[in-house]
């Protein structure tokens, strides 16, 4: 019996190995504005680009100022016809450092989440 077990094991384990690169999580790849950039005036929206497909109902973005208050519009979404692209809108913002925070979920089932900063006139 632990023969088989062990065996079973050693199969599962291979299997495991073999799986393509495919399979890697999604990581942000870039977004706009860029992390850590400092742009002249504020964006209509934030988008970011993942190195894996999205499941649209587990994946958004929130963006915050230093406050940490919201200053997204709440609209969040994964474009048509772009599955690894998430979205969301901003309202007209002064000048000033805000946060992006982002949590997803992509296609493979793996959470994923992070942060980051942009900052606006100055
Ligand atoms: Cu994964």
């Amino acid at each position: 019996m632990r023969k088989i077990i062990a065996a079973a094991f050693a199969v599962n384990m291979a299997l495991i190995v073999a799986r393509p690169a495919a399979q890697a999580h999604a990581f942000l790849d870039h977004a706009s504005p860029a992390v850590g950039a400092a742009v002249a005036a504020s964006p209509a929206a934030v988008t970011l680009w993942f190195t894996q497909d999205l499941e649209p109902a587990f994946s958004s973005v929130t963006v915050t100022n230093q406050a940490g208050q919201r200053v997204d519009l709440g609209n969040a979404q994964v474009p048509q016809g772009a599955p690894a692209e998430l979205q969301v809108g901003l309202r007209p913002l002064p000048p000033g450092t805000y946060m992006v925070n982002w949590r997803v979920v992509s296609v493979d089932t793996h959470p994923t989440e992070g942060r980051f900063q942009f900052s606006i006139g100055q």
